[in-house]
């Protein structure tokens, strides 16, 4: 039977893309670097899982920028992130019907985790603002390969001592649900605002949102939601 719920959080338990977009942006003005990035620009980034990751991976295709080493890129993320946890004190609601599913499913007597791409510390900062509890929560370079990589999902089922007939897992992207495909587990993908749309051929299933009918899918709030 069913013994663990797992969820992603970027896009699945908040929309916090647009923050990261923000945070991003800010950083880049911070030290002078020539660089914004759209909407349009972000959605192809985003392709790129992790947050160094996807700056080297535009820095790498930009001949009008500075290279810089991996040590300033890693500094250029770290105040990223301490821009994103302002930015997130700002007030950030999880998407409709997160909180409710989470206790549902604790007190069902399910194991929860949070399996993201994220740094650690974005994953303590949401948490903390949004007020939710997860049995293990694993983030950013706790495997070598990101997703779409499975190595997180089957990292997850190994701490969980489970099958992956065991679990589910929720998801909004291509990248986290073939992540979690490829690991052998079962996803229900509730597409975001960067990720509608996306091929979920491989998903169980497609909710708009995991809240009540008519309930707003996406709620944008903070600095550059606007
Ligand atoms: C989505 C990501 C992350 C965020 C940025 O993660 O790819 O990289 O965009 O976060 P998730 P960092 O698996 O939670 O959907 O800058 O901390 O990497
Ligand atoms: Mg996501």
């Amino acid at each position: 039977g069913l013994k663990a719920l797992f969820f992603d959080l970027d896009g699945t338990l908040a929309e916090t893309e647009e923050l990261h977009r923000w945070a991003f942006n800010q950083a880049f003005q911070e030290a002078g670097l020539p660089v914004f990035w759209d909407r349009a620009t972000y959605k192809d980034l985003l392709w790129v899982t992790g947050g160094k990751e996807r700056i080297r991976h535009f820095l790498d295709g930009c001949p009008a920028c500075p290279s810089l080493s991996q040590e300033e890129v890693a500094r250029l993320h770290r105040r990223k992130n301490t821009l994103y946890a302002l930015a997130l004190r700002e007030g950030l609601a999880p998407r409709p019907g997160v909180r409710r599913l989470l206790e549902e499913a604790r007190a069902a007597g399910l194991r929860l985790g949070l399996v993201t791409t994220t740094s650690p510390e974005n994953a303590e900062v949401l948490l903390e603002a949004l007020g939710l509890r997860f049995d293990l929560v694993l983030a950013g370079d706790v495997v070598p390969r990101k997703k779409p990589d499975p190595a997180l999902y089957l990292l997850a089922l190994e701490r969980f001592g489970l099958e992956p007939q065991e679990a589910v897992v929720v998801e909004d992207s291509r990248n986290g649900l073939l992540s979690a495909h490829r690991a052998g587990i079962p996803v229900l993908v509730t597409p975001s605002l960067y990720t509608q749309d996306q091929d979920y051929r491989e998903a169980g299933a497609v909710l708009e949102h995991l809240g009540e009918p008519g309930e707003p899918a996406l709620v944008l709030r903070g600095p550059g939601q606007g």
